[in-house]
């Protein structure tokens, strides 16, 4: 009997730990794919940061590197400094990347690295039970704001792809969703994408996802997705803010 549906080669077999509804396993799935796509999977180096998706290290079927918190853009550089001819991505949360990660991220956006960035925005920090993060919405309780954020105490949302958007080293960067399977197959081609910049030596790539947490935001799955697409959209607009032909 013929397959028609199977997971990708570039994943393992390991049974995910997220939250039931959680899509870190369709960005995981997405990542797979397009590493399965691009025929790279025995050259590829992932580089997992700290949060829920901190193992990813078991779950991706490509050699893997562990990084402290907000670090893998650090070391990403210099694994693909050493193997040039590798495939390096990071696959990070927002709470990594745009919080003590940051200044990692912007100096290796601005230095050009060749490497390729997974940014998963969630709106919070998932793994250590729903604090807000640099992208938390306006209004949007969390167990940091339980009264949710307010412009007072703790300033504005962060939109990171405009704000790299303003440097000369990235080439490519976009913001994709997976609140439907529309935007799931959008988020596919924007991750290949990513990875074909870095199979061409063009330069640094980020795809922001967004991705919901029903967990710590207290709601069901499907009510999760449907608060994405009301109350993250409007906030971090989806698109591609510096593309390659
Ligand atoms: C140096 C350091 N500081 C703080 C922590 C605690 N910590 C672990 S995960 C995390 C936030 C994770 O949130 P995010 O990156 O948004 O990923 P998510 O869990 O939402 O996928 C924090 C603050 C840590 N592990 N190391
Ligand atoms: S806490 Fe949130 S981000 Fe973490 S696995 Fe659960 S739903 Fe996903």
């Amino acid at each position: 009997m013929s397959s028609t549906f199977a997971p990708p080669e570039a994943l393992t077999k390991v049974p995910f730990h997220y939250c039931p509804g959680c899509t870190h396993g369709i960005i995981h799935r997405l990542v797979g794919e397009a590493i399965d796509r691009l025929s790279i999977r025995e050259r590829t180096i992932g580089v997992a940061s700290v949060g829920c998706s901190v193992l990813a290290y078991n779950y991706f079927n490509v050699d893997m590197q562990q990084a402290a918190h907000g670090r893998a853009p650090a070391v990403a550089t210099g694994i693909k400094r050493v193997l040039p001819d590798r495939v390096v991505f990071t696959y990070q949360g927002d709470g990594d990347l745009a919080s003590i990660g940051l200044a990692e991220l912007v100096h290796a956006a601005a230095r050009g690295e060749r490497i390729t960035v997974i940014f998963v925005n969630n709106a919070n920090y998932g793994m250590t039970g729903g604090q807000m993060a640099p992208t938390t919405l306006l209004g949007q309780i969390t167990t940091t704001t339980p009264s949710g954020r307010a412009v007072k105490e703790a300033g504005y949302p962060l939109r990171v792809v405009e704000m790299l958007a303003t440097l000369e080293g990235p080439v490519y960067l976009a913001r994709v969703s997976v609140h439907d399977p529309a935007n799931v197959i959008r988020a596919r081609r924007a991750i290949i994408k990513a990875f074909e910049v870095q199979l061409q030596d063009l330069g640094f790539a980020l795809v922001e996802v967004l991705s919901i947490c029903p967990t710590n935001w207290g709601k069901k799955p499907v009510e999760a997705l449907s608060w994405l697409k009301e109350h993250m959209l409007p906030v971090f607009p989806l698109g591609e803010f510096r593309a390659v032909s």
